[in-house]
This record gives C-alpha cells, sequence and structure tokens, in this order.
C-alpha cells in the first residue's frame, strides 16, 4: 500500500503564500462536547505560524512539568496527571490523564468528523482481552518444536519471563534458517497494526527476521488484491493508491455520483496513517450542493442513508456488476452514444472488445434484458442508470469490497471502460475515482514531506514504504493457507510462476491472521502443520490463542512515536505521546525486537544505536531538513513534541486536482505507464498470459458460488463481508464498540424482512448460519436494507470456536470467514474472494454458548 503522491503537487514557493488561516477555515468536529470545544479552543489560541505557513500548535496543557530528557527514557515520559497528544487510525486526540490512567480521549479540533471510536481506544490498554504477560502453549514450552501444532488453540498457556520468551524465539529462528534456510520462516506478517513511525510492527519484525538471513514474504494485499494488479495494465498505475479528483472540482462540476460498491461514511473512519476525515466534509459539501446520488451495492450503504432523498439506491446481486456494467456498454454503443472521439484518441482494443459486447464472439449479446437475468436489475434501470451517466457530469467512485470476488480482476477493468465510452475521463468532476472511500482521497494535499519511517531492512535505509520488507520469496498473501499446506507447488501469477516454499516456522506481528484469512477452518488445518507458530499482539486475538509463543505488545498509548496525516492529504504530524506506563508486563514492539536481536546477537545492527526517542528525532529532523529545503519551516523538535502537532498548508493547485486532466490535454506528452500509454481496454500482455480465468478484455465469467449458480437450491442467501462502522476489521472487538451492534453478544447477520419471514425468525433471534465451509452462530437484524437473497455478516468478529482447536466445530461468535471461500480470484492477482460465498440459514433453538474470546485464556503454571 505504498502511497505515491510525492511527485503529484509540486508547486513551490505559491504554497508559502496562502494565509495561515485559510487552512484551518473548516469547522470543528461537531461531535464535540462543550467541555471539549473549550479545550480545543483554548489550545487553538496559541497557534504560530512559521515561515511557509507552517502552523504548530501551543504547548499542551501541563506538558512543561513533563522534563524532556526524561521524555528520551523509556518508562520515564509519562505524566501522571495532564493532557497528551496521541494519535490512531481513525483519528487524532489528546489523551487526558488522570493519577497514571486514561479518563478519556478528546477528538482534535480540525477533526472535521471525529470518530465515535475514540472512546474504545481509550479502552484498549485496560482491556479484559489484554495480553498480560509473555506466554507459551503447555507442551510447547515442555517439548519445543517437537510438540507439534495439534495442541494449538486446544491447550492452555504458561507465563513466562521476557529472558525466556525472548531466548526461545531466538533459538527458533537460528534453528529453522540453519536447519531449512531462511526461506522456511514466514514473514509476510500482514495487517493494520498501530500507526506510528517508530512502532511499526511489522517492519521491526521484518527487520530481525533480515538480519536472521531473510524470509518468506507476501505479495499484494488483502484491499485491492485485484484491482492494484489489474489497473497497471489498464491505466498505468494501481488507481488504489493515489490521488484522485478534488472536492472543489466535484462540488462545482460534478453532477451525478455514483457510488458503486462503496460506502465512504463507513470506510473513511479511518486511515492507514491517521486522519481528520476531511472526506465528512467532503460529502457534506456534496449534499449541499444537491448533487444527485447513486449507490449501486446489494446492501444499501450508510451514505445513502446520509444523502436521503438525493440518493437512488441500485442492488445487483453480489459479483454480477460486470454483467451490468457490460449491459451498460452496450447500450452506448448500440444507441451511438459511446463516445467515439475518447474511445479513438485515448483507448486501444476497443476493437477486439466490441465483438464480445455484440456476441459476435460468444453468441452472447450483453443486452440489458440478458444482463437483468445475470444481475438481476431490471433492465429499464441499466438503461436509466447509463442514460443518467451519458447526459450528466459524472464521477463513478468505486469502491473495493466489490472486486473482493471470484474474478475480481474484472470489476476495475470494466468501470475504466464503461467511463471511457461516457468520455469524461479528464473532465472536470468526470470520470472514475478509487479512493473516495478511503484515507480520504479526493481530499487537498499539502507539501509536507513524507515522514520517514523505520525499515525493514536495516541496511536498506528508512525510506517509509508500506510493505518494503526485502524478502528472498514472495507469495501472493491470500495464498498462504494454501503455501503451508502444499510446498513444492507450482502455480501461475502475473505472468509468472511461483513455487510455494515449505514454511516450518510463522510469525505475525500486527496482523490477525485468523480474523482477515479466508476459510477460517481451511486456515486452523494449515496453521497446525508448521512446527513453530509465533504471534505479537496486544489483544487475545484468535491468532494470538492459536499461537505457540505469544509476545505481548502494548499499544500506542503506551510508547512514544510519531505520524503523519491523512495518507493521501499529508497536512502534517503529529507526536504520538507515551500517556500512561505499558500495563502489566507488555513492552513496545520496538523493545521486543530489540530483546530478540540482543538474544541473537545483532542489537547494534537492529537499534543503530538509537532508542525509540532516538528514532522519533531521527525521522522529524529529516522531515524538518527537507522541509526547509522546499521553503517550510518546522519548529525544533523539543517545540514540537511540546506543541504535540505540526501542520503544513495545503496546496492550492491540489485544490483543483482534476485526476487524468494532463492526459486528457495531451496524450502524446502526458501518456500513461501502460504498454500502449494510453487505456487499454484490451490487454496485448494480459491476453499475451492465455489464462482461461483472465482474458484480455473485461469478461463475465460465473463464479464458483453465486445467487445464479446450482449451489443457490442448498445455500440459497450470498453472503456479503462489508466492513463494520464500529471495528477495524479486527480490532476494538473486545471493547465496549461490540455493544452498539451485538445481538445477544453474536455478531448480527442483516436480512431482509422476505428472508426473515421465510426463515421464521425476527430481529434479536440468534441463528445458524453454515457454508460449505463451517458453521457460525449471529444474531439477526431485519431490514430493508439488504436484498431478500443477500445477507450481511460485517467483517471482523474475532472467532471463537465451541470446540477449541477442532477444525469445523461451530463458531459460536459469528465470524465472517468461518463462511467464506479461499480460492484465487484467478491466476491473474490470486487476489482474495471474501465476497463469493454462499450460506444457508436455519433458527437457532439450542442453548446459546458463552462467547469466551474476548476473556482471557486457560492459563497453567510451568
Ligand atoms: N471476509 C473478509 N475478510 C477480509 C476482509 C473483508 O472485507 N471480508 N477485509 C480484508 C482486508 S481489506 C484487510 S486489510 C484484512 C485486515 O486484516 P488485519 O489487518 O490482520 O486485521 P486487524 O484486525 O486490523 O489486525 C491487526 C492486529 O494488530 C494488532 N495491533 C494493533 N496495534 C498493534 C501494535 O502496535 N503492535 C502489535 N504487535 N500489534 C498491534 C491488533 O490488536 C490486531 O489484532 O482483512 C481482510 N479480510
Ligand atoms: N470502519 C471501518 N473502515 C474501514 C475498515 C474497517 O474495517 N472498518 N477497513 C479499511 C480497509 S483495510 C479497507 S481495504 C477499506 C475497504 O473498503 P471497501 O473494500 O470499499 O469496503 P467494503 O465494506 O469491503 O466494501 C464496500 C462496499 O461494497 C459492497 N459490495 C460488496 N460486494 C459487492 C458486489 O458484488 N457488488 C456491489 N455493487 N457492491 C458490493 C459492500 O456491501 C460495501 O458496502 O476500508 C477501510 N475502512
Ligand atoms: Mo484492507
Amino acid at each position: 500500500m505504498s502511497i505515491n503522491r510525492r511527485n503529484l503537487f509540486k508547486l513551490g514557493t505559491a504554497a508559502g503564500l496562502l494565509p495561515a488561516g485559510a487552512v484551518f477555515a473548516a469547522p470543528a468536529g461537531k461531535n464535540l462536547t462543550a467541555a471539549a470545544t473549550e479545550t480545543a479552543a483554548e489550545a487553538a489560541s496559541g497557534i504560530k505560524t512559521l515561515k511557509g505557513g507552517v502552523t504548530m500548535g501551543a504547548p499542551l496543557p501541563g506538558i512543561s512539568e513533563l522534563d524532556l530528557s526524561k521524555t528520551f527514557e523509556p518508562g520515564k515520559s509519562v505524566l501522571n496527571d495532564g493532557v497528551v497528544m496521541n494519535a490512531s487510525h481513525w483519528g487524532i486526540g489528546r489523551v487526558h490523564v488522570k493519577g497514571g490512567r486514561i479518563e478519556r480521549i478528546e477528538p482534535f479540533e480540525k477533526d472535521h468528523a471525529p470518530s465515535m471510536q475514540l472512546q474504545g481506544i481509550a479502552q484498549q490498554p485496560y482491556n479484559r482481552a489484554r495480553i498480560r504477560y509473555p506466554m507459551v502453549r503447555e507442551s510447547y514450552l515442555k517439548k519445543g518444536w517437537k510438540a507439534g501444532g495439534e495442541g494449538r488453540g486446544k491447550e492452555p498457556f504458561v507465563r513466562v519471563s521476557w529472558e525466556t520468551a525472548a531466548k526461545l524465539v531466538a533459538d527458533e529462528l537460528k534453528r529453522v534458517r540453519e536447519t531449512y534456510g531462511p526461506t522456511a520462516i514466514y514473514g509476510g506478517s500482514y495487517g493494520w497494526m498501530s500507526p506510528g513511525a517508530v512502532g511499526n510492527a511489522r517492519n521491526l519484525l521484518q527487520r530481525v527476521l533480515n538480519l536472521n538471513g531473510g524470509f518468506t514474504g507476501g505479495i499484494g494485499d488483502y484491499s485491492t488484491g485485484c484491482a492494484q494488479v489489474i489497473l497497471p495494465y489498464v491505466i498505468g498505475s494501481n488507481g488504489v493508491y493515489e490521488q484522485v479528483t478534488s472536492w472543489n472540482l466535484i462540488t462545482d462540476r460534478t453532477e451525478l455520483i455514483v457510488l458503486w460498491g462503496a460506502d465512504p461514511t463507513i470506510t473513511n473512519d479511518i486511515d492507514w496513517a491517521t486522519t481528520v476525515h476531511e472526506n465528512a466534509e467532503g460529502f457534506r459539501r456534496v449534499k449541499e450542493a444537491g448533487i444527485k446520488v447513486v449507490a449501486v451495492n446489494p446492501l444499501k450503504p450508510d451514505t445513502a442513508e446520509f444523502f436521503g432523498d438525493a440518493a437512488r439506491w441500485i442492488a445487483p446481486r453480489p459479483g454480477t456488476d460486470v454483467a451490468m456494467m457490460l449491459a451498460m456498454a452496450y447500450e452506448l454503443e448500440t444507441s451511438g452514444k459511446a463516445d467515439r472521439e475518447f474511445i479513438r484518441k485515448y483507448t486501444v482494443g476497443y476493437d477486439k472488445f466490441r465483438p464480445y459486447l455484440l456476441g459476435e464472439t460468444d453468441g452472447v449479446k450483453k443486452t440489458p434484458e440478458w444482463a437483468e437475468g445475470v444481475c438481476g436489475v431490471k433492465a429499464a434501470d441499466i438503461r436509466w442508470l447509463v442514460n443518467e451517466m451519458q447526459t450528466k457530469r459524472t464521477m463513478l467512485m468505486g469502491g473495493w469490497g466489490i472486486q473482493r470476488a471470484q474474478h475480481g480482476e474484472q470489476v476495475h477493468w470494466m468501470m475504466v471502460v464503461l467511463s471511457a465510452m461516457l468520455g469524461q475521463i479528464g473532465l472536470p468532476g468526470g470520470g472514475f475515482g478509487f479512493t473516495y472511500h478511503y484515507s480520504n482521497g479526493g481530499a487537498a494535499t499539502s507539501e509536507a514531506p513524507a515522514l520517514p519511517g523505520i525499515s525493514a531492512n536495516p541496511r536498506g535505509g528508512s525510506s517509509g514504504l508500506k510493505w518494503e520488507g526485502a524478502s528472498l520469496v514472495s507469495i501472493p498473501l491470500a495464498r498462504f493457507t494454501e503455501c503451508f499446506l502444499n510446498p513444492g507447488k507450482t502455480i501461475d501469477h502475473n505472468g509468472t510462476k511461483i513455487t510455494y516454499p515449505d514454511i516450518r516456522l510463522v510469525f505475525w506481528s500486527g496482523g490477525n491472521p485468523f480474523a482477515q484469512q479466508e476459510d477460517t477452518n481451511g486456515l486452523l488445518k494449515a496453521w497446525k502443520k508448521p512446527e513453530t507458530t509465533i504471534v505479537c499482539d496486544s489483544m487475545w486475538t484468535a491468532s494470538a490463542r492459536h499461537a505457540d509463543i505469544v509476545l505481548p505488545a502494548c499499544t500506542s498509548l503506551e510508547r512514544n512515536d510519531i505520524t503523519a496525516v491523512g495518507s493521501y492529504s499529508n497536512l502534517g504530524y503529529v507526536a504520538m505521546h507515551q500517556a500512561i506506563l505499558p500495563q502489566y508486563e507488555s513492552k513496545s514492539d520496538y523493545e521486543i525486537y530489540r530483546l530478540i536481536a540482543r538474544e541473537m546477537g545483532f542489537e547494534k545492527d537492529y537499534t543503530e544505536g538509537l532508542d525509540e526517542m532516538g528514532w522519533v528525532k531521527r525521522f522529524y529532523d529529516a522531515a524538518k531538513l527537507e522541509a526547509a529545503q522546499g521553503g517550510y519551516e518546522m519548529p525544533a523538535f523539543e517545540d514540537f513534541w511540546k506543541a504535540g502537532w505540526v501542520w503544513f498548508p495545503v496546496l492550492s493547485d491540489s485544490e483543483h486536482y482534476n485526476y487524468f486532466g494532463d492526459f486528457r490535454k495531451n496524450p502524446i506528452v502526458n501518456p500513461l505507464g501502460t504498454a500502449s500509454g494510453k487505456i487499454e481496454i484490451f490487454s496485448e500482455k494480459v491476453a499475451s498470459y492465455g489464462y482461461d480465468d483472465c482474458p484480455g478484455h473485461p469478461t463475465w465469467m460465473e463464479p464458483t458460488e453465486w445467487l445464479g449458480g446450482k449451489i443457490a437450491k442448498d445455500y440459497p442467501f450470498a453472503l456479503l463481508t462489508s466492513k463494520s462502522r464500529y471495528r477495524l476489521h479486527s480490532q476494538l472487538d473486545s471493547t465496549e464498540s461490540h455493544n452498539f451492534t451485538d445481538v445477544e453478544d453474536r455478531e448480527p447477520v442483516w436480512m431482509h424482512p422476505d428472508a426473515a419471514k421465510k426463515l421464521g425468525v425476527a430481529t434479536g433471534d440468534v441463528v445458524k448460519v453454515e457454508s460449505r465451509r463451517g458453521k457460525v452462530l449471529a444474531g439477526v437484524i431485519v431490514t430493508e436494507r439488504v436484498r431478500p437473497d443477500t445477507v450481511v455478516i460485517r467483517h471482523g468478529a474475532w472467532y471463537d470456536p465451541e470446540k477449541q482447536g477442532e477444525v469445523g466445530t461451530l463458531d459460536v461468535h459469528g465470524c465472517d470467514n468461518v463462511l467464506t471461500i479461499d480460492i484465487p480470484s484467478s491466476k491473474l492477482a490470486n487476489g482474495n474472494v471474501a465476497n463469493s460465498s454462499q450460506v444457508r440459514i436455519e433458527k437457532f433453538t439450542g442453548e446459546l454458548p458463552r462467547v469466551r474470546v474476548w476473556e482471557q485464556p486457560r492459563t497453567v503454571r510451568g
């Protein structure tokens, strides 16, 4: 997910002319309490403006009492009473500490829509599911790796000292490397660990693994597994981690927004870095401007609710959008409304796609009537939508859940092709954008330098990229289960062949494989195979419960760090002050891996002679130097640390950024990065791979499981695993956040009244939901906001098996991935297909098993 935005806006000095106040015109968050607003106003009053329009906050109340020399000593930086700054994926907050305990987190005054989850975050350090001590599985402690994997998830844990834990890990990393070579260590370790340039759980782990000689890593991610692989062939860049047309152009020029498989109200709650939720403001402005909205989604998204009457909801069957879009393309082509001029000037391959559309290659005309039979949307509605899009300046905002599907590569490819046929790409406010729902794509960018971060490769410097682990072998991330079970197997991937290594040791840090990976029972089977499994986390997630060695990381409220603000907007930097001492015996990730590095004899290479505060200062000073070269003054580190934040003015041209504008102006001077330099409706390269599941142009292919398939007879409901507004994947599940949504402590399953009637259930009942892979309990919520043949279980409830460690047992809590299918999207991307599963449902009448996964696991004395 490395984001290349640095080259987008190079304005130079003009930005320095902006009045400093202009940047802060946005109102403070709506949800602030009266008391919080006062504090915020107070804090805002001491704002200082520096050269170039850079601003910084007033010193935090009470911060002067901090002996700054002490903050450079781990464990001594905390206040007993006072207010410090911290930041999370959900936003920035002032942390109020009293008597050494966190009282509350007050949202930051620049936040446009403070997240309700800040309170859940405040509870995290004291959480009942907190991992308190280093722990080892009972028989593993006795027999080491010879204990075998069968007892994982079943046996109790034994508390050990940090010395024992670090030695066990170090010895095992050495043994496996010496016996099988470093590729026998799986260190892909995908996950949404906390933000922070230093406490990057994954890079720190990989730093140690690299010093140990390397590891097997992962390619791609779960977010955009398909889109990020196909779009470079189509538009020459990944399309999913880039800046898109600015809100000013949208509100000035756009007449229609189509939210295709996107729910920005939910998914913009978080950012890979931290956030001030600019897009909440963007969508508010869209609403004020009275712009029409259409949401295409089997589930009526929260965003459509937000727009009320201005929004129309169209609900196709899950996984059938490509058929629907093909019909729209057919309509454009046959009515003569396709933009021939755009197609001729800016695209290649339409001549190869057109015969498919017209049914000349496969005998099937892709008419709206044909599509109706596939996607369940009335032909008249398909015609209506394409006519609206053709006659109005339209921005197609595509989400990503829709490509977490079998043949998911086709979806964003077809969105681009449809946009090209409409001819609006590169016109102000028209075309497509695939980040309006994620990390506030479209929000204006500042010229703050990219904040460096700790490198996964100590010898490779600190580039600040997310996935920079120099793995020796890389497998498609979502295929790790298959890899564990099939060493030596060769698969196709994006025009290459990959042979799975023989994994003997698995080490995860800052991710939750038992929540992220499809088909939990398949994972459980594979997870028993390696000789050793190690998990480093703050919470007793299902993954930690299935580890041999468990390392307790502290939360980001218990350590010092620094983060940039906004993955795309990059508005400035925020200090992440340690608010409280690490609870129990937890330690920061930096310290944990330092202990292991010391045990392995390469501590110096690991630390480069710096402690955590040393790194924070090094990264800040590097940014400060780069800023100075661009004409911006940043305060001295100590002053920044007392104030808690520094902000850069946004660039005026970025406020009017027009995605593909340069390409449209002159495609010869500004070609795309594709083979032809143009938009590729047909890709010779993709076609040359000869994959039956990913041909040379967008194609409708039936998935294995869908409403139109044979399976629907026995498993009549399509299952969507859309994102939850109450969690970030599995994070916060054990906090009060779950009380906002759960039914009888179970994760809800949303179903239509017709479905509920057929099943004889009502809101508040518990049902058993079952797929060909597994079964879960879930709590019924009856709602008109979902198709009658589709149900929704939000992603991320913690897996809580009735019979621990047993493949196929009932999950009593409602973990979505117990139900999902684990097959690759296609040979091209090998992406996960989280939204391509069918389920059946029946009322659960037995005695309700207690949800135990939020509590401490069983422990025994060693
Ligand atoms: N069915 C289905 N499956 C999906 C998805 C879906 O939509 N449907 N979505 C997919 C997507 S897009 C993604 S990105 C993945 C997400 O998968 P993950 O990123 O693995 O999910 P998280 O729950 O965010 O896991 C992060 C873990 O890091 C821990 N953590 C937090 N901070 C720290 C820290 O500072 N140090 C350490 N050591 N640990 C920390 C948290 O406690 C948590 O257990 O899931 C994927 N899986
Ligand atoms: N609150 C919150 N925000 C998050 C996250 C979170 O866990 N919680 N996760 C973050 C991460 S890591 C990522 S990658 C992004 C993900 O962002 P997305 O992938 O866009 O989020 P999803 O909810 O998986 O999917 C978006 C919408 O697509 C719809 N959808 C699913 N299948 C289909 C289909 O076949 N057709 C159509 N038309 N629509 C479909 C879903 O109902 C959902 O409303 O979100 C980020 N934001
Ligand atoms: Mo993601």
